[in-house]
């Protein structure tokens, strides 16, 4: 593990020439103490090129691993450069063990312009979105043109982590249905796009309506494309639709704004109060000890 800043920097440029090691260690340092390193190096901090983060979420099993692959695909063959984040809680894609027929993202093993970290639902050190919050930034340091970030949209830090992507869009399948309205409660507003996928099952046209329907009166105006990622119809018009947004460069704004900042600073601040929070609380082993964290809180509030 490196914990010098002599090292740290000789790793960010190995990882800015797009050595791919470098760029896997860069995750795991920024995983494990992100903020020493955000607060020396300023390219971290504010970088000079940034990449569009793309958000995909959806339930389980939607196709968003799928659709992801696909989507590499397109910007490829655009010539760019493209991440993935990939916050998974079932399966440990790194380690290219897949339950099942889950897509598996060997089509570009061997592409040196693609790179891909799995993270499981805990980061190493125990929080999920510490992970991916820290993490994103390295591909923007590192010359990526394009990241991807797959999240489950069910639980509320694979909500938050959302919020540090550019555009975010909703997968959802016709059998989704109810699930719409079942869906974590700020998914559907943080949605740009809403992709219902598996298009060539018998019930996405009619999903596709009752969707449109239900958007119609939103006060901000969000499209609904249909695709199948697994035939690969819609792909190219979803990626079309993203690559517009990606180069009209608005986003870049949203980058600085407090309301970013906030989010991101939030989500940290809430990281180091629980693991510190745990710590303390381990601490805590008679009434009398209960009675003294009790007269530390009687500020409460
Ligand atoms: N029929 C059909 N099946 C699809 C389509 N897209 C994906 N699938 C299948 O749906 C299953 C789940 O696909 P994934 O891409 O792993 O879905 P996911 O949303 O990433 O799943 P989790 O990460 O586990 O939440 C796989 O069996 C895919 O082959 C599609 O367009 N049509
Ligand atoms: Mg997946």
């Amino acid at each position: 593990m490196t914990s010098n800043s002599a090292s740290f920097a000789q790793l960010l440029s190995s990882a800015q020439q797009g050595d791919q090691p470098a760029l896997a260690r860069l995750l795991t340092v920024l995983e494990a103490e992100g903020p020493k390193y955000l607060a020396q190096f300023p390219e971290l901090l504010s970088p000079s090129r940034l990449a569009f983060r793309v958000g995909i979420t959806g339930p389980p099993g939607a196709g968003k691993s799928t659709l992801i692959s696909r989507l590499i695909g397109e910007w490829r063959a655009r010539g760019l450069k493209v991440g993935v984040l990939a916050v998974d809680p079932s399966s440990p894609f790194s380690q290219g063990a897949i339950l099942g027929d889950r897509i598996r993202y060997t089509d570009f093993a061997t592409d040196r312009e693609v790179f891909i970290r799995s993270l499981g639902t805990r980061g190493s050190t125990g929080g999920l979105s510490a992970s991916a919050w820290l993490m994103v930034r390295a591909f923007d340091v590192a010359g990526f043109d394009v990241v991807l970030m797959e999240t489950v949209g069910v639980g509320q830090n694979e909500l938050e982590i959302m919020n540090v992507a550019d555009h975010v869009s909703v997968v959802l399948t016709p059998e989704s249905g109810d699930g719409v309205q079942g869906m974590k409660a700020g998914l559907m507003e943080i949605a740009r796009l809403f992709v219902v996928n598996k298009a060539d099952r018998p019930d996405a046209e009619r999903f596709q309506r009752e969707l449109e329907a239900a958007l119609e009166y939103d006060a901000q105006p969000r499209s609904v494309l249909r695709v199948s990622a697994l035939h690969g119809s819609g792909v190219s018009e979803l990626a079309q639709a993203l690559e517009t947004e990606r180069v009209t460069k608005t986003w870049m704004s949203a980058r600085t704004s407090a309301a970013r900042f906030q989010a991101e600073a939030r989500a940290l601040l809430m990281i180091d109060a629980e693991r510190k929070a745990r710590a303390r609380a381990s601490q805590i082993e008679t009434a009398a000890d209960f009675a003294a964290l009790m007269r530390e809180l009687k500020a409460w509030n």
